[in-house]
Order: C-alpha cells, then sequence, then structure tokens
C-alpha cells in the first residue's frame, strides 16, 4: 500500500497531465493614421488558437512560462507608406479537443481538428476617419483551454475492471497495467485498426468510484472526457469490485448500475449515448456461474430494481446495444468485440439522421439480443 502510494505521487510529480490551462492574451493596438493625407494606420495583431495534432497544453505551459501572448501593434500611417502595416497575428498550437472560455464561462470557440482557428483576441482597429486617425486598443483577457479528448468510444468502469489490458488487447497501445486500482491515472487515446485500414478511436480512463460525479476518487476531472465520445464501452470484472479489504464487495451487476448512476448524475445525456456492457475476465475459475448470474439479472431488470437498495438504483437506465464476455488478458472474445464495436459505430452513424422512434426500430431490427455467455466464447 506504502509502495503504490509512493508510485503515485512519484508519477504525479514527473508527468503530470493537464486538461485546463489559463492564459492572458493580448492582441495589438492599431496605429496610427495620417488626417493630413487620410493615411490609415494598420490593424493590430490578433491572438489565434490553432488545432495542431502535435500540441499539448503541458507543451503551452512549459514553453510560455509567463503564460502571457502578446500579438504586434499596427504601424503608423506616414507619408511614405500611406497604409500602415499590420501587427503581427500570434498563433498558439493547441492540442485537439479544445475548447475556450473567457473568465465568465462564454466559449469563445472550440478545436475540433488540425488547422482549426478560434480567435481569442481581436488586434485594434488603424486609425481612419472614424476613429479621428487615434488606432483603438486591442482585446486583452484571460481565457481558459479547457481539453476535453475526441475519441469515438469511451472505456467506463470500476478500477481494476481491467480497462488498460482491454485497449492493449484490441490495438497496439501499451497502457500501464497492473492488479492495484487508480493504475491510470492520465486518460489516453489507443486506435483499433482494421484490415481495411479504418481506424476507430478508444480512450482509456482513469477507473471511477462511487461519487466519482462529486469529485470523489479521479472524479468528473475525467469524465468529462466522456461527453465527446460517440459510444460508451462499460466493463465490469465478473467478480465484482472491492476498492479495498474495508469497502463492500460491489457484485457485477452492482457495479453495472453503479456506473450508469455516476453517468446520469454527472451528465443525464451520457445515458442516451449508444453503449455495450463488456464483462471480463471470464477466464476466472468459476466464472460462468457469475455470469449466468448477471445476465438473469439484466434480462430482468425491472423486478431487480424493485428488490435493490436506493443507493445502486438510477433513475434512468442505459440501453445496452449488446453484453459481450471477454477474458482481456487471455484475448478470448476480443475480436468478436471489435468487430462489434464498429458494427454498432457505423449503425448509429447512419442512424443519427432519424428521429428517435425511427431509430428505436432499426436497432429492434438489428436485434442484439443474442445471449453471448461463455459458450459463444
Ligand atoms: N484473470 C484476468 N485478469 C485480468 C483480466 N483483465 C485484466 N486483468 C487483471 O486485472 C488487473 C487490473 O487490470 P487493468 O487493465 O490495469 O485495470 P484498469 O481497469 O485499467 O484499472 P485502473 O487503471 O486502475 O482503473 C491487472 O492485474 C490485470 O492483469 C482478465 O481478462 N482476466
Ligand atoms: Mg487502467
Amino acid at each position: 500500500m506504502v509502495h503504490k502510494t509512493f508510485l503515485l505521487l512519484g508519477k504525479k510529480a514527473s508527468r503530470k497531465f493537464i486538461d485546463k490551462l489559463r492564459i492572458f492574451v493580448k492582441a495589438g493596438s492599431g496605429g496610427l493614421g495620417l488626417s493630413k493625407y487620410g493615411g490609415v494606420g494598420g490593424r493590430g495583431g490578433h491572438v489565434f488558437a490553432v488545432g495542431s495534432t502535435d500540441a499539448s497544453l503541458k507543451k503551452i505551459k512549459n514553453e510560455n512560462s509567463d503564460q502571457r501572448f502578446v500579438a504586434g501593434n499596427g504601424g503608423n500611417s506616414s507619408a511614405r507608406s500611406l497604409q500602415g502595416s499590420p501587427g503581427k497575428d500570434v498563433f498558439i498550437e493547441c492540442p485537439i479537443g479544445i475548447s475556450v472560455k473567457t473568465d465568465s464561462q462564454a466559449v469563445l470557440g472550440e478545436i475540433m481538428k488540425e488547422n482549426d482557428k478560434v480567435l481569442l483576441a481581436k488586434g485594434g482597429r488603424g486609425g481612419d476617419p472614424s476613429n479621428s486617425f487615434i488606432g483603438l486598443k486591442g482585446d486583452s483577457h484571460n481565457v481558459s483551454l479547457d481539453l476535453k479528448l475526441i475519441a469515438d468510444i469511451g472505456l467506463v468502469g470500476f478500477p481494476n475492471a481491467g480497462k488498460s489490458t482491454l485497449l492493449k488487447s484490441l490495438s497496439r497501445s501499451s497502457p500501464k497495467i497492473a492488479s492495484y486500482p487508480f493504475t491510470t491515472i492520465e486518460p489516453r487515446v489507443g486506435i483499433l485498426e482494421y484490415d481495411d485500414h479504418r481506424q476507430i478511436t478508444m480512450a482509456d480512463l482513469p477507473g471511477l468510484i462511487e461519487g466519482a460525479h462529486m469529485n470523489v476518487g479521479m472524479g468528473h476531472k475525467f469524465l468529462k472526457h466522456i461527453e465527446r465520445t460517440k459510444l460508451l464501452l462499460l466493463i465490469v470484472d465478473v467478480m465484482g469490485f472491492r476498492l479495498n479489504p474495508k469497502s463492500p464487495l460491489r457484485s457485477s451487476f452492482e457495479n453495472v448500475l453503479l456506473l450508469n448512476k455516476e453517468l446520469e448524475l454527472y451528465k443525464e445525456e451520457l445515458i442516451d449515448k449508444p453503449s455495450v456492457l463488456v464483462i471480463n475476465k471470464v477466464d476466472l475459475p468459476s466464472a460462468q456461474l457469475h455470469v449466468d448470474a448477471l445476465m438473469n439479472k439484466l434480462q430482468q431488470m425491472e423486478d431487480e430494481l424493485k428488490s435493490i437498495a436506493e443507493e445502486f438504483r438510477p433513475k434512468k437506465l442505459l440501453q445496452f446495444d449488446d453484453v459481450i464476455t471477454v477474458s482481456a488478458k487471455n484475448s478470448l472474445n476480443t475480436e468478436h468485440l471489435k468487430a462489434k464495436l464498429r458494427e454498432l459505430l457505423d449503425l448509429h452513424s447512419d442512424l443519427d439522421g432519424q428521429d428517435s422512434n425511427q431509430k428505436q426500430l432499426s436497432l429492434l431490427k438489428n436485434s442484439l439480443t443474442e445471449h453471448v455467455g461463455l459458450g459463444a466464447v
């Protein structure tokens, strides 16, 4: 235990993941005009955020110790050059997935792909007849760069459920895996590659625990990264989960409900996302008994909910598109899961244009009710 704490602290100090950064931006002032000849001053330089796949908030922070970004002033108009030259613009390279907010929480814009641009501070207008030839000041204010990962699939599960092991098995990513909770302390995106070169991205997130929506454990700092995923992959350890020897054992069924509840309490819309339930570690002895018990409970959800304690009961239930058993460690049934994930992402993107009734119908037609017990593994 001591060893683990040490590890976590050591890791934190050496490479802390940053997903929010507040910076000061100042645009340039407009140059002076020349009233005698009607000359116009150059506009002040603007400050932009621009999307780059090489950028990170940590890099921005490390390379700009004072976190101030100041654009150039516009040139004055002169008899030789009546039109003053524009001030130099500043471009801040930002990671994809940034949304830019002012201190009053107004959203200035979002960066969703490479080269997307958001104007952070507008340069002042050059001196001209409208301002008595005196250039105007540029904008200056603080803005926050708030990173939310963009991935097709988000892995959601309690610590130790096997999220990182699953990502490793499905992709070429090599996340850290260990038998203690909170091994993953920063989000990371892995790529699932298919034979026809199709790529699907999957975000591995730190484990959720009860109260995550209130910032317990790693809390909602990481829940926000699920918001932009198209599909949620909930993963549970078939044997259930116990945070520490003093905590109660939560069965895999309770895990499913608690994860559902944490998502709902954080943001209700998350429950409407397409989702898949993965029951992991079916290689363990007596796993089949537990799988059967869980499947039974899921199939009789209405009755189960009536008898379960209030603390486990979500208001709205996730509608799983599929329930799949795997052993992430032994790569058992993981190829089937990989194919299914692609199929579901495609199905849902086709359905996006339809209204919710049509969507429900089409999903029903695609009937994903096959019972995938160990027999199918
Ligand atoms: N028997 C068995 N063990 C597994 C399986 N998948 C993962 N494990 C083990 O479970 C432990 C936790 O695995 P991780 O992949 O680190 O779990 P995680 O969900 O990423 O955990 P956090 O990052 O702490 O949230 C490790 O000891 C894994 O080797 C599995 O399919 N079968
Ligand atoms: Mg992990």
